[in-house]
């Protein structure tokens, strides 16, 4: 079983101050894996620190916009420099907007493109060389239903993880020969602040439209929580998947083999 043992690996998990990214980063620590994290401020790199310690983790967490190319790198050379070369990349960090494709801007269309998929070849494109030289690394992209579903008012996001979903095989296809797997995790619809709206309570106290959509849609019934994609994850990470590359796993309770419950 030491096959999933990620003692002695620098895993650098893109937007994790909470949410998904904290999960999988927590799960990568108590694999033994060392924790780096970036977030968008320091107040979320604070915020995320002060979770980790909570949770016995010690990580270390740097401000940096991913979309922001000279960032990263100057990110990628200081890690390398003050923790050691990255042996494990999640490219977590992401935004959606929900927004009728028609009354969409150009600009939103664009930021979101630009940190759902633009940002994971910036960070790639400054982690591959150093994992070349080292013989050995794991890239890992948080994709979506979205990367094979698309439904209304995430045309954004769906072109976004779409476009996601065939970067990591082309990762894989140009670095498989160095000893670098990229693979995708395709989460369900999980409980996090990005999906809060989608269950909100009505006023009325009922369960949100779109909440109890998604119960019937999903075979396990419930919503995906965190901690669901942490096993995953680790798989990916680890020598347990050396010879698994370019495959996105779908960590869904089932929605993507379903066509839904009859009303
Ligand atoms: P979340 O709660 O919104 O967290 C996203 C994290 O990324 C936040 O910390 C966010 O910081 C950070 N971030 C956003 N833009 C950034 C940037 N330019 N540079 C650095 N950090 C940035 O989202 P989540 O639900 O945990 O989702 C994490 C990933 O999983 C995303 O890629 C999402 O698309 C994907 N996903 C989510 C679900 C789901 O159901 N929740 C399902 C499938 C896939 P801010 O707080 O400042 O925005
Ligand atoms: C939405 C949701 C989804 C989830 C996730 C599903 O508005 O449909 O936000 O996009 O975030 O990507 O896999």
């Amino acid at each position: 079983m030491n096959m999933f043992d990620l003692s002695g690996k620098v895993a650098l998990v893109t937007g994790a101050s909470y949410g998904i990214g904290y999960a999988i980063a927590s799960g990568m620590a108590k694999a033994g894996a060392k924790i780096v994290f970036n977030d968008i401020n320091q107040e979320l790199v604070d915020k995320g620190l002060a979770a980790y310690a909570a949770d016995g983790i010690e990580a270390k967490g740097y401000v940096c916009d991913v979309t922001d190319e000279e960032a990263v790198n100057a990110l990628v050379a200081k890690i390398e420099e003050e923790v050691g070369v990255i042996d494990i990349l999640v490219n977590n960090a992401g935004i959606i907007k929900r927004i009728p494709m028609c009354d969409m801007s150009a600009a939103d269309f664009r930021k979101v493109i630009d940190v759902d998929l633009n940002a994971p070849f910036i960070v790639s494109k400054a982690v591959i060389p150093s994992m070349i030289k080292k013989g050995h690394g794991k890239i890992i992209n948080i994709c979506s239903m979205m990367s094979e579903l698309g439904r209304e008012t995430v045309s954004a996001y769906a072109a976004a993880k779409g476009g996601l979903k065939m970067l990591t095989r082309n990762i894989c296809s140009e670095y498989g020969e160095h000893n670098i797997q990229c693979n995708g995790i395709g989460p369900g619809y999980i409980e996090t602040p990005q999906t809060a709206p989608l269950r909100e309570r009505q006023p009325d106290g009922s369960r949100h439209p779109f909440d109890q959509f998604i119960i019937s849609k999903t075979p396990a019934a419930r919503w995906g929580k965190t901690d669901d994609l942490v096993g995953p994850a680790v798989f990916l990470a680890s020598d347990a998947s050396n010879f698994v590359n370019g495959h996105i796993l779908y960590v869904d309770g089932g929605i993507l083999a379903y066509i839904g419950k009859q009303p």
